[in-house]
């Protein structure tokens, strides 16, 4: 079994295994765990590695006492110009398709604010346990930025219509309360005991037959995941998607964000 250290990278984040259970922390704090380049490969090759492993089970979490989870796609890594910002082979989208094709339960434990392509990602987890500080928030909208139609896919396969909509089209974040309401989260429990709940669920799942797991994660992954769409459909939403993402207000709110400034957008 490869000692999990050699899977650590120091600033992006931590990896330990407990027998079957491989824990990832996200430990950047200084960029407040933005899913940068970086941070991707380094989670997109861990679930690899613990696929290699015969791995059961992974949790997915921020490092001990990080206020936010994840602030969300590192916005200064967006492609700009006319560029499709949310592309198959964005590594955002390579590790949201790690996680949901990894041969066994990952259970994402969230402790701090989550933000962004982080909500797709927790999304993308199987199960998601969260303490009181859990905060949700998707954000397209502050960007000017048309997410796309695999992400919203994640979205339908978990939450009501009604509910995806007013996450997406007000951008404001769902308290761990309404997170339990609306489905967000399996679970919301004591931030005291967080880990300890979420390590004992994983115990249960890691101690099941593993090839019955696998099979039954693909099946349900395949089921949520392949929606047949038309070419012409597929065409009409790549065109709208198209002339958001080559507007000025895409521009706009990206430059406001690195400029720390709120964004003025003209429909333009
Ligand atoms: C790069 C960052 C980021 C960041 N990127 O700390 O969903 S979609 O479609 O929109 C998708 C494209 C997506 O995921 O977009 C990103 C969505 N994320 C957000 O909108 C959250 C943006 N961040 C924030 O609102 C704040 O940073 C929070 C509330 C997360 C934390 O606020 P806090 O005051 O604790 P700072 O804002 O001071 O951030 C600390 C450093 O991290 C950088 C930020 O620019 C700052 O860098 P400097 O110290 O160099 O100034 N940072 C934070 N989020 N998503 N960089």
């Amino acid at each position: 079994m490869t000692d999990s250290s050699e899977m650590e990278k120091p600033g992006l984040i931590s990896v330990s295994v407990d027998e079957y259970i491989g824990v990832i922390a996200l430990r950047n704090p200084a960029k407040r765990n933005a899913l940068s380049r970086d941070l991707m490969g380094a989670l997109t090759d861990a679930f690899a590695r613990f696929a290699a492993q015969k791995i059961r089970v992974v949790v997915l979490r921020a490092a001990p006492d990080m206020k936010v989870w994840s602030a969300g796609h590192d916005i200064g890594e967006l492609p700009q110009a006319g560029r499709d910002p949310l592309s198959y082979a964005d590594p955002l989208e390579e590790t949201l398709r790690a996680i949901r094709s990894f041969p066994g339960p990952v259970v994402a434990m969230v402790h701090g604010s989550v933000w962004g392509g982080a909500f797709d990602l927790v999304l993308s987890c199987d199960l998601v346990i969260a303490d009181e500080t859990a905060t949700f928030a998707i954000t397209p909208v502050n960007l000017g930025l048309p997410y796309n139609t695999t992400g919203l896919l994640h979205f339908t396969g978990r939450l009501r219509a009604n509910v995806i909509k007013e996450l997406f089209f007000t951008a404001a974040s769902a308290n761990a309360d309404t997170a339990l309401e609306w489905g967000i989260i399996n679970h919301l429990v004591p931030a005291a005991e967080l880990e300890a709940h979420t390590m004992a669920l994983a115990r249960k799942m890691a101690a099941k037959a593993p090839l019955a797991m696998a099979a039954i994660k693909e099946q349900l992954h395949i089921l949520s995941d392949y929606q047949p769409i038309a070419a012409q459909v597929f065409e009409r939403v790549q065109e709208t998607r198209r002339r958001a993402y080559e507007s000025a207000d895409y521009r706009e709110g990206v430059a406001a964000f690195l400029e720390k400034r709120a964004p003025v957008f003209k429909g333009e």
